[in-house]
């Protein structure tokens, strides 16, 4: 079978977390998720998630350690999250209706994706850590 990927990044800067708003499909317009996209042919995981932060953040990242399960999504594929440094840039909104930084604290309260929130845990971990 072949599986195809979906990578997210967790970037945390100074206690908090960075996540973006989607604004499709309409089912999820309007949540938060941790920014990212799919592997294309030809891309390592890294190289994806490095391209599409280029792409819709405007910011040069690099992927660190995978962080909590893995998540099956529909059509085969799987849906993964690195924690992800942030080497330059200031991210915005070039995709997404809007980003935001949120601490630990918060995270609980934000309206995130339903795969995304199989992730709390180790994000909430991560940002108590920073
Ligand atoms: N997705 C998700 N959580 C993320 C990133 C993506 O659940 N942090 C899902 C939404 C789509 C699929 O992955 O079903 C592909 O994402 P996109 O539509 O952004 O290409």
């Amino acid at each position: 079978m072949n599986v195809r990927v979906v990578v997210a990044a967790a970037i945390v800067v100074d206690g908090r977390l960075l996540l973006a708003q989607r604004r499709r499909p309409a089912e999820l317009e309007g949540l938060w998720e941790l920014p990212g996209g799919k592997v294309e042919a030809g891309e390592t995981p890294t190289d994806a998630l490095r391209r599409e932060l280029r792409e819709e953040l405007d910011i040069e990242t690099e992927a660190g350690e995978r962080i909590g399960v893995e998540v099956p999504l529909a059509d085969g594929l799987v849906l993964r999250a690195y924690l992800t440094e942030l080497v330059s840039g200031t991210p915005r909104a070039l995709d997404h209706a809007a980003i935001g930084w949120f601490s630990a604290a918060e995270l609980p309260a934000v309206d995130l994706v339903p795969n995304d929130r199989m992730w709390l845990p180790e994000l909430e971990r991560a940002l108590r850590a920073s």
